[in-house]
Order: C-alpha cells, then structure tokens, then sequence
C-alpha cells in the first residue's frame, strides 16, 4: 500500500531524503530552506548545522566525494556565500550524489534580496530541477540523486517560498535503497583542479551538459504537457505551473521541471502548435531570455512583474498584457523585537550615544525601526565589521570614532570572524568597537544552534566554540563580557569608554533571547 502524507515542500524533501538513502544532509539555516534539514533530522537521518553556507557545501563535497548521497540546503543568498566551491565541484564533479537546494525568496517575505537563483545553473553550468508542489518536491529529489550520480555532476534544486511552505499530499515510495558503504578511491586527476586537470575538467562537464539537454528533450516524467487548446500556450516551471493551470483553463501548459539544460527542441514544437505562447515565471525573465536566443517565439511579462510573487491573479494580467498599477495589499503591522527582547536595551544606548551603527543580520536587523531608528546600514551576513572598518579608515576623527560594529552570535560565527581578523591587521587609527549581541541562539530563523551554543542541530550536547577565547588569541586589546539588562548603565559607559579610545575592543552582550529560554531549559533537562 502507498503511504499518503500531508507535507510542506520542506518536508516533502526531507521524507524523500530519507527514503532513498541520504547518508548527509548538511546547511545553514535560512528562511525558508531551514526545516528540511530538522525534519530529516526527525525522521532519523543525519543532518547538521555548519558555521556557514560555503563550509556546508564543501561538507557536502566531502561526504559525496566518499560516494555518499547527500544533501546540502541553503537560502538562495547563502549560495552566494557558497560560490566558490560551487563553481568548482561542477568541474569535479563527485561519486555519490551530491544535490545542491537552493530556496528562493520572491517577494522577499524574509530576506535582504530577491536574487533569482536559476542564474547560477546557467553560470555554473549545472543541472536544475524546479517542483512545483510538495509531491514534485519528493519525486524530483530522487531524480536529481539519480541523474547526479549517473553523470557524476552535482545538481542544483531550486525551490521557492510557497514551494517550500505549501502543503498537500505526498505519496511516499516504498522501494528499498541499497545502502552504498562510502569510500574513497584516489582519482587525482579529476579531483585536483590544477589548470592542467582543470582544462580537461572543463571540457568533460560542457560534454555532460550536451548529454543532459538530450536526457531532458527526450525525457517522459521532466516535461508535462497539459493540452487544453490552441490559442494560448503558457510555457512554465516550478510555483508559476500551479498559477498557470488556474488562471488559465483554456491555456496549454508546458511545465519544464528540469530547467537546465532547457529541452529547447521540445519547448520549440509546443510553441509551434499555439496562435501565442507566453514564458509565465516569477523573477528575472530567465526563461523567455534563453527561449528567445534559442529563436523561439514566444512573449514574456511586462517589466512590473520581475518584481515580487506570481499569483493567479498576476499571472491573469500577465496574458492580457495589463499594465494598470496593481492594487496595493493592505499594510501588515511592521515586524518588532519582542517585548521584553535583550537587543532592546543596545539598541537604546546606541541611539542615546548618537552611534552610527554598521548592523547585521538578525532579530537585531529591527533596531532599525523606531523608536530606536539605530541602524545605519545592513548589508548581507558579517558584514557589519567590514562595513564598519572601510567607515573607520575614510571618515574624519569625529565621526570615525562614532562608528561601531553590531552583530549576532550566529552571524559572528558565519562570517563574523574574518571582520575580526581585518580590524587586528587592518587596524583603524581610531580603533574600533564591535558589539556581538550573544542571545545564544540563531533566533530570527526560528530559535537554531550555531557553533557557540554547545548543542548539534538536534539539540544535543556538542562541543562549543567560546568566542572570547577566540577574538582574544587574535590579538584584540580589549574583549569584555556584560549583561545590558542587568546594568544598562555599566553597559554604556563600557560602550563610551571604547568608543573615546583608539583601541580595537570587543564588547559582548550575553542575555538569552526570551523566546528560546524554555527551550533551553527543557534541552538541559533532556541532557540530565
Ligand atoms: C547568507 C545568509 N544565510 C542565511 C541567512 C538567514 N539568516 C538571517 S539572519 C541569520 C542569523 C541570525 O542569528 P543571530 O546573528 O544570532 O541573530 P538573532 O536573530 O539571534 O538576533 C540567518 C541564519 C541570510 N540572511 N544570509
Ligand atoms: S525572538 Fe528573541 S532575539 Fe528575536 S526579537 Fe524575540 S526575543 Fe529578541
């Protein structure tokens, strides 16, 4: 009997994982990729946290190196994080399956961008598949492990917000996978990528590529055609095939669920067989560019529709070409920190002392709304010390000595340490002053372990990184631990004091998040 299950995308993923024998699953958390890796650690499989998104990958790389399916997960900004090594495992390529997710955030419901990240199939040069609900999520993350390990080439799954937060039933496959024992076999010249090797590698991954465009075109699950009638054909992949079908009943709808290499020649005769064949996709018009350079007709969307979500309705306006202004949503109440949250209290005193603050990402992003409007500038993930010293090194003495550096504990070990490293050998002649807000957790993606808080990604006990010990063996002059709710006033005369002198300090400010106080409580009860 098949097993019927009601699953996000998330966990669809995690379920399919599990089922067809992912010995490693391996990430950063980000909305909204984060849940797949705790739900296969629930269902039993192996699954943990890396600092970051690059070492997470290179993780991944390991393990399929050593022939064992695995699974790496991020949001699609941590690809960026993950770019280098990702580039260069396409030309390795790996033994075990290696499956790359990327979850896309259009709209940006939770994100600093809306970066669409079919781009780096294209630029990467490797294979992409798109679900387009919870059951394409679990059927496809097989296929990619199959076509991975057939083509020794890693494969990027793209999924979207609504992909991944949607529910709907998921028929669970019952075959048993052959556990493959991992191992090791010395292959130099395909894993060494000096330009002698790198050359050929080239070659051979262009030459997988050309394979698989001919795997797509003549594949009979990766292409579905829903024939409804001639005059329109919506030519589709992903969230956009769901919107399609409804917004458009009399439309064919060719849905492409692998998106790189394109069937080029298949999508050609579907658009052959319409009066108008319209590209239907959310983000950039990554679809309707690559159709039209291959000569293919077909019309894309008006320049107002790169912005934001597809929804039914927008994709009804998109075939009938409206360009009215759409009607604006009503406003939602703005997010805030938590009554009560410790990050209230640093953000007063950096207001009160006329700071201007480089920020970070995290719960702590919200110091930027009234009524402490104390954040200056917020870029992407530990750049708040970058961003800081290059401030440092220009301003004038009299508004240099105000910069000052805010940032997270999960950011600081994400990509917070190299700041520190630069501030001690770059040091600004006014020095600096880097506040790490240490509520000993990664509390805006929903309450996760880092490598700082002493517990794995299940919750169990692990060994921890002691951030003081660690910025104070890199050589900074001043590195003090205080609780600004206990003392506030301790807290800001510690700030001022810094800030007057041209030394480089770090000052962390160590109060749990309220929120994940239960939590913490209960993991310690679990670990007797
Ligand atoms: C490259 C990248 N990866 C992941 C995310 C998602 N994300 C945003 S902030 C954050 C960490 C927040 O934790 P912390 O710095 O400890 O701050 P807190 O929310 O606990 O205040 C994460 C994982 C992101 N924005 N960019
Ligand atoms: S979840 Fe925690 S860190 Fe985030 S705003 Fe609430 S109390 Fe603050």
């Amino acid at each position: 009997m098949v097993e019927k299950l009601l699953l996000s995308g998330d966990e669809a993923v995690a379920q399919a994982s599990l089922d067809c024998g992912v010995k490693m699953g391996v990430g950063y958390p980000g909305t909204p990729s984060t849940e797949i890796l705790e739900h296969f650690s629930t269902l039993g499989g192996h699954a943990q946290w890396a600092p970051n998104e690059k070492v997470a990958l290179e993780v991944g790389i390991g393990s399929a190196f050593a022939r064992a399916r695995t699974l790496v997960t991020m949001k699609h900004v941590g690809l960026n994080v993950a770019a280098d090594p990702l580039f260069t495992v396409a030309y390795t390529g790996t033994e075990g399956g290696l499956v790359i997710l990327t979850a896309d955030d259009p709209g940006m419901a939770s994100s600093q961008n809306e970066q669409d990240n079919r781009n780096y199939a294209v630029a990467a040069a490797l294979p992409m598949f798109e679900p387009s609900d919870s059951q394409e999520a679990y059927d496809l993350l097989i296929k990619a492990f199959e076509v991975s390990e057939q083509w020794k080439i890693p494969v990027l799954f793209r999924m979207t917000t609504r992909v991944c937060h949607s529910k709907c039933i998921t028929k669970r496959r019952t075959t048993p996978v052959t556990a493959v024992q991992p191992y090791f076999e010395r292959d130099i010249k395909t894993k060494v990528m000096v330009p002698a090797f790198a050359r050929i590698a080239h070659r051979a991954l262009r030459q997988k590529l050309t394979e698989l465009a001919q795997f797509n075109e003549s594949s009979t699950d990766l292409i579905v055609e829903f024939r409804r009638g001639d005059q329109i054909g919506i030519v589709t992949s992903g969230i956009s095939t769901q919107h399609s079908l409804e917004a458009a009943p009399d439309a064919s709808v060719l849905q492409l669920k692998m998106t790189y290499p394109l069937p080029l020649e298949r999508i050609a005769k579907f658009a052959k067989t319409v009066k108008r064949c319209v590209v239907v996709e959310e983000g950039d018009p990554w679809l309707e560019t690559q159709l039209r350079a291959a000569g293919i007709q077909v019309e894309g969307k008006p320049e107002m529709y790169r912005f934001g979500e597809l929804n039914v309705n927008r994709v009804r306006r998109i075939l009938a070409g409206d360009v009215s202004p759409e009607a604006v949503p009503p406003a939602g109440k703005p997010p805030q920190l938590c009554v009560g949250c410790p990050h209230r209290k640093a953000f007063e005193i950096f207001r009160d002392l006329d700071c201007i603050v480089s920020g970070d990402i995290g719960c702590y992003t919200l110091g930027v709304m009234a009524p402490f409007s104390a954040l200056d500038t917020c870029v992407c993930m530990g750049a708040s010390i970058g961003v800081a010293l290059g401030m440092r090194q220009v301003l004038a003495e009299n508004q240099a000595r105000r910069v000052i550096s805010v940032i997270g504990d999960s950011t600081f070990m994400h990509s917070g340490l190299t700041g520190i490293v630069d501030m001690v050998y770059n040091r600004p002649a006014a020095g600096h002053v880097v506040v790490i807000l240490d509520n000993g957790t990664t509390a805006m993606t929903g309450l996760q372990e880092h490598p700082g808080t002493g517990r794995s990604l299940d919750h169990s006990s692990a060994p921890s990184i002691v951030m003081e010990d660690v910025i104070r063996a890199m050589g900074v002059d001043n590195v003090d631990i205080c609780d600004p709710i206990k003392d506030p006033t301790a807290f800001k005369d510690l700030v001022k004091q810094r800030l007057a002198s041209n030394d480089i300090s770090v000052i962390i400010a160590r109060k749990p998040c309220i929120l994940a106080l239960a939590k913490f409580k209960q993991y310690e009860n679990n670990q007797g």
